[in-house]
């Protein structure tokens, strides 16, 4: 890709860049079924781990190989690399469909709420959240210019980030559960300390019943180092993305924070947080 990486533009309020403000119309007129299944996150939560239980789940293996960005498109996404979200899903030959979103609440369109769409909301905490997302702005040439880590994370910190901040984003999300039954809110953390026991929770949530033998062959082969092989999973199909800086799987683990946070950094960012977070009951783990 030759295009200039995207400066981030304001939005309706959220920091976001060309790539999924284009399309504004037709995201906002799409018009979800009762069946679709949104896979609500803030970016690196934990998005294709997800998405790819929920395809096998739902489809077992394909005798096509399809690369996950087809299999859940992403709804907001306008890119010659990536091509129409809306398109994909529209054109989506499965039922259910199984759609992406990283927006925030407020811009999720209206039609996913009026259908009592079944939502699942995947949740990292901050800390390896902003890690994980920063080495995917180095790799990714659709995602503006990152900077070095200490400018990026003050960034963060500001909710300079695309699709806005993490904060306003996991708790709004977080609040939404209040009120809209069909919201399954997950923790990346959760995930990996035991994949299976959050199968079983999503598969409670959806109304599934797998084998025993189909789960115990959905938890191996959505373990990390499985997908990381998988080119159907691992982006390496993608053209705008630099695995040479980054690879798409790059860790998968909890608690890589601590291999990037001064301890300086650390402290600043505790310390905000405890501010950003007063009036909320959410919880994260930044570690197992
Ligand atoms: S995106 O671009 O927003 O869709 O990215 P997303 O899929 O949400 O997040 C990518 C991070 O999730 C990690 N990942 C996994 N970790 C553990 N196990 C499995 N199976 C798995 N699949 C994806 C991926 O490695 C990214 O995290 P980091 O910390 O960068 O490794």
């Amino acid at each position: 890709m030759d295009d200039p990486r995207p400066e981030l533009l304001d939005f309706h309020g959220v920091s976001m860049t060309r790539y999924f403000t284009d399309n504004w119309e037709n995201i906002q007129n799409f018009k979800a079924r009762p069946d679709d299944i949104l896979i609500a996150t803030y970016p690196k939560a934990g998005t294709t781990w997800v998405s790819n239980i929920l395809d096998l789940l739902y489809f077992g293996r394909r005798e096509k190989a399809i690369p996950i960005y087809e299999r859940v498109p992403f709804i907001e996404i306008l890119h010659p690399g990536f091509g129409s979200g809306t398109e994909y899903a529209n054109n989506l030959p499965t039922s259910p469909r199984l759609i992406k979103t990283h927006l925030p609440i407020q811009l999720v369109p209206k039609s996913f709420w009026e259908q009592n769409c079944r939502i699942v909301y995947v949740a990292r905490n901050a800390k390896d959240n902003a890690v994980s997302f920063f080495h995917f702005d180095r790799m990714t040439k659709i995602q503006p210019e990152p900077g070095d880590w200490s400018s990026y994370l003050q960034r963060f910190m500001q909710g300079k980030m695309v699709f806005g901040s993490w904060y306003d984003h996991v708790n709004n999300w977080w609040k939404k559960k209040e009120t809209y039954t069909n919201l399954h809110y997950m923790f990346f953390e959760d995930m990996v300390e035991d994949t299976g026991r959050e199968i079983d929770k999503l598969c409670s949530f959806l109304g599934l019943t797998p084998s025993a033998e189909e789960k115990t062959r959905i938890v191996g082969g959505v373990q990390f180092d499985n997908m990381k092989k998988d080119e159907m999973v691992n982006y390496s199909t993608s053209a705008v993305m630099d695995f040479k800086i980054s690879p798409f799987m790059r860790k998968g683990k909890v608690s890589d924070w601590k291999n990037h946070f001064t301890v300086a950094q650390n402290e600043e960012f505790d310390q905000d947080y405890k501010k950003k977070m007063k009036d909320t009951t959410l919880q994260f783990r930044t570690e197992v």
